[in-house]
């Protein structure tokens, strides 16, 4: 089994609302067609919300203070039309996926997060590939941002995935942001030990923390397996990362 999350930032321009970047997505749809053809391996499939789901919940933030009962309908609706779309796109391209209403997977038992992956089970052995994305849940009474990052994190640790790919606009982890030109690239990170030498700020609406949130999210889920954080915006960059052939990318081990 495959984990693969499709960040905000590959799939979406994060500094314009509602800005889906067509070309990019087209060409990740193509490695991982091509990757299920000729291995029928598992997958399955988790979206960031970039500027769809992040833009929603940073204006209610700004203009509310929380994510009131409105403002959760919205990005909760506006990331399942996202992930539709997107889905749909997939069908064209000839593969069987679906969309799974992630709110209504996940919980929160006692502070922990819960998902029904018996469900997610039923159709991976099918051969449909689920596509979960980051959405709103309930925590505590309140409504609370789950993000695409630890609905993967979860799933490649309760399901025993093999692969764990987080698909983002940079080769992986940098010591600060890569914009700088004295950024060093990590290609090997432990999260137990090397987390405090990163220093990253992220781009355009982000409220669950870009590249360190992923990381921390890890240390709660890492079990061993395979974790790859790669560019997404380099044509046939998943393909390779999907077969194992080396790329510039940053591996995390626990
Ligand atoms: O982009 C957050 O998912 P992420 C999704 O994976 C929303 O952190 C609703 C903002």
């Amino acid at each position: 089994l495959i984990i693969v999350k499709l960040g905000g930032s590959v799939l979406t321009d994060k500094t314009k609302p509602f800005t889906i970047r067509y070309a990019t997505l087209m060409n990740l749809i193509s490695d991982i067609r091509k990757y299920i053809n000729e291995t029928k391996n598992a997958m399955i499939i988790v979206l960031g919300g970039g500027s769809f789901g992040h833009f929603i919940v940073s204006k209610c933030i700004e203009d509310k203070g929380f994510i009131d009962e409105y403002c959760a309908s919205l990005t909760s609706n506006v990331m399942n039309e996202l992930a539709l779309h997107i889905s749909r796109l997939f069908n064209i391209s000839g593969l069987s996926t679906m969309v799974f209403t992630t709110h209504s997977i996940f919980t929160y038992d006692n502070y922990e997060l819960k998902g029904d992956t018996k469900i997610i089970n039923h159709y991976l052995k099918q051969q449909i590939v689920p596509i979960l994305y980051g959405d709103v849940i309930l925590y505590k009474g309140r409504f609370k941002v789950l993000s695409g990052d630890e609905i993967s994190w979860y799933l490649a640790s309760i399901l025993n995935a093999d692969k764990l790919i987080f698909v983002t606009d940079v080769d992986g982890v940098y010591d600060r942001h890569p914009r700088y030109p004295n950024a060093r690239h990590l290609p090997l990170i432990s999260l137990s030990k090397d987390l405090n030498k990163i220093r990253i700020e992220t781009r355009g609406y982000d409220v669950t923390g870009g590249i360190i949130g992923k990381l921390k999210i890890g240390l709660r889920y890492h079990r061993g397996f395979e974790v790859l954080i790669i560019n997404g915006l380099i044509k046939g960059n998943l393909y390779k990362a999907l077969i194992g052939e080396k790329i510039k990318a940053t591996k995390v081990i626990p």
